[in-house]
């Protein structure tokens, strides 16, 4: 009898190892798609009334728990993964604990977010403990970028201790307390600190390294506007201008190369850049891909690569069936470091009639030294 309560407890133990272990990988934070929820009696309508009802999270405000297929108006909410997600309306958060990351490594936070009223929506992602006073971002959620309903944020932030407190908050105020952004499936992934390849000086020039892509869905992952480099979830690269650029992956996109790429969403409003070291005077290549990522974005399109104080356009038509085409710059530098620079000239809109944005797929990009221009 008392072997078997111990093989018992032993059993137990062993899955919460298990789970301790599960929750560190990359992917889905405990409850991250938040298909535990509260008990009929923590719920009034759909508004969470018990700030503690919803497993491994702590929330504040007007938070309701949407079961998929549940209906605002005439409106259906969409739920991407599972049957349930929440939404923050106003003033809420939700918030949770990491008790197992490294302090010291840099992490890259992933969430799906969809927008339910025509207002401005923004959420406020913070982790703390933070040495910084302003280390958070405020992330919009006006545009839409896939056809679906859904998009996906990231962000990337450094772990100042080994256990972390994640929030993401509404902070609206004064608004239709039923507004407020539905959110689902939040994720990390630990980033690894990008290294210049043998033959190429960028850093992740092909874009391999980045942020956590849901396996199951389809729309990529956007890297918000005016990321600053300790904030990129894309290591080595920054996101300049004013809106986002969507990180695309090879399950659900073409690439030119590898498993991931940059699809330059917003016209000239979003850029990606990365400064390197170079030698004054000296001649350089920088050669990279230019595509479509076989979504249904058609025309003609137009890259405008920058290096040194030279200007490269290239143009693309897409059939918005796949492809792509290598470009090359020669610049010489005129200064000791170099900014590299991608931007789309036009904005481009899907043929799939769903208003989505979409644009040309910059991929796999080296900067080389000529030695005998
Ligand atoms: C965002 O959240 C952080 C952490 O709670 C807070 O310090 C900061 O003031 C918030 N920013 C805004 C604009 O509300
Ligand atoms: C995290 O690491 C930094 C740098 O090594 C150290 O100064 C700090 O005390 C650590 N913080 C915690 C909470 O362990
Ligand atoms: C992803 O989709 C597959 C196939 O539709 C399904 O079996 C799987 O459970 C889904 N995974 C998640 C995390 O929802
Ligand atoms: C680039 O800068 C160099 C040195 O300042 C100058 O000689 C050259 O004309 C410039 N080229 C362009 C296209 O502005
Ligand atoms: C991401 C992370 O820091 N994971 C760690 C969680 O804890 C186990 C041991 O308990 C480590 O092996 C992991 O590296």
């Amino acid at each position: 009898m008392k072997m078997k309560k111990m093989g018992l407890l032993n059993i137990v133990l062993l899955f919460a190892t298990i789970n301790v272990a599960l929750s560190v990988q990359d992917g889905l934070l405990p409850n991250g798609n938040f298909e535990q929820g509260p008990k009929a009696s923590q719920m009034k309508g759909t508004k969470v009334t018990d700030p503690h009802a919803i497993p491994h999270w702590e929330i504040s405000g007007y938070v309701e728990y949407i079961k998929a297929g549940q209906t605002q108006g005439d409106m259906l909410l969409p739920v991407p993964e599972g049957a349930f997600a929440v939404r923050l309306g106003e003033d809420a958060y939700i918030k949770t604990r990491v008790t197992n990351v490294t302090n010291g490594t840099f992490y890259s936070l992933s969430f799906n977010f969809a927008r339910t009223c025509a207002q401005d929506e923004k959420l406020n992602v913070s982790v703390s403990p933070n040495n910084e006073p302003n280390d958070w971002a405020m992330l919009p959620m006006q545009t839409m970028y896939s056809s679906d309903g859904w998009d996906s944020y990231s962000w990337g932030f450094l772990a100042q201790a080994n256990e972390i407190e994640i929030m993401l908050h509404n902070p609206a105020v004064e608004k239709d307390p039923a507004c407020g952004p539905l959110i689902d499936f939040i994720a990390l992934k630990a980033l690894k600190t990008p290294h210049r390849p043998k033959g190429n000086m960028l850093k992740n020039g092909n874009f391999e390294e980045g942020p956590y892509i849901f396996p199951n869905t389809s729309w990529g992952v956007l890297i918000p506007p005016n990321i600053e480099d300790d904030h990129s979830p894309l290591p080595g690269w920054m996101i300049e201008s004013l809106k986002a650029v969507k990180y695309i992956d090879a399950e659900h996109f073409t690439v030119p190369e590898g498993k991931r790429a940059i699809e330059l969403v917003a016209g000239r409003e979003s850029a990606i850049a990365q400064i390197v070291r170079t030698q004054k005077g000296k001649v350089y290549d920088l050669m990279f891909s230019v595509g479509d990522a076989s979504n249904s974005c058609q025309g003609s399109m137009l890259i405008e690569a920058f290096a040194g104080n030279i200007t490269l356009r290239v143009p693309y038509e897409s059939a918005g069936k796949g492809g792509f085409k290598r470009a090359k710059l020669r610049f010489t530098t005129v200064t000791e470091r170099t900014r590299v620079r991608f931007l789309s000239t036009y904005y481009h809109m899907k043929s799939d009639h769903s208003g989505s944005l979409c644009g040309p797929v910059v991929d796999d990009v080296r900067l080389v030294g000529v030695r005998y221009p």
